[in-house]
């Protein structure tokens, strides 16, 4: 099994699970600028040329989403399985995590990575926080009344929503969001978390909190 990885970026989901599940694999080191995700070799794995892809079982998986359940469901753990009373709601939050995905990454994009800084759009930046500030109440409330998205116990869900919380307090305050504060600090405390970010790498920010800049 060879994961295919960036540190900081969604293969940290996966990396993450693959450490929950105790399976061995090699990891594979990408770069985000040097164009080599758009190389034949790696459009052979991930057509759309992003970050992860699996390879396992003579075959390369692309998408983190498809990834963790194809997992889960390989392994016969940590998802709630077909036919399961709570099989729809880790099927929601799984596919949660990448609308939440989808904004931080235009967020990630406006912040950090646009250059010059003058084509970066201060409108954008304030409307796509506040859809990212609504994806939050949304985990705050679910997470008021249990320890993990789901009532039974730490599933694949929290590893796709798990990874996103980091990136998420670099834009909405954590002091807004305590339950969520809390997950973030369980999850993060995990033996299989701190493994994967040890062989892995940590994250890309190299700030604690980006506020929207004065126009
Ligand atoms: N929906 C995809 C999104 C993958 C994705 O956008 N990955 C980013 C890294 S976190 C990437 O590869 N970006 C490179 C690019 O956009 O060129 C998934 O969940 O796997």
């Amino acid at each position: 099994m060879r994961l295919h990885h960036i540190p900081g970026s969604r293969s940290m989901r996966v990396l993450w699970l693959l450490e929950e599940l105790g399976l061995s694999y090699d990891l594979q080191h990408w770069s985000l600028t040097d164009g080599s995700l758009r190389s034949p070799e790696f459009l052979a794995m991930s057509p759309a040329g992003r970050i992860p892809a699996l390879e396992i079982d003579d075959r390369a998986i692309f998408e983190s989403g498809a990834i963790v359940q194809y997992l889960t469901e390989r392994e016969g753990r940590l998802a709630p399985q077909p036919g399961d009373p709570e099989r729809a709601d880790f099927l929601e939050w799984v596919s949660y995590a990448e609308t939440q995905g989808a904004t931080l990454q235009s967020l990630n994009i406006q912040h950090i990575f646009l250059r010059p800084e003058a084509a970066r759009s201060i409108p954008m930046m304030k409307l796509e926080t506040k859809r990212l500030a609504v994806t939050a109440r949304a985990l705050e409330n679910q997470l008021s009344d249990r320890e993990t998205l789901l009532r039974s116990g730490f599933s694949a869900a929290d590893c796709m929503m798990g990874f996103n919380i980091d990136a998420l307090f670099r834009y909405v305050p954590a002091a807004d969001y305590p339950a969520l504060a809390g997950y973030r600090d369980r999850m993060e405390a995990r033996p299989a978390y701190l493994r994967a970010i040890e062989k892995g790498g940590d994250s890309m920010y190299a700030r604690d909190f980006y506020e929207i800049p004065d126009a």
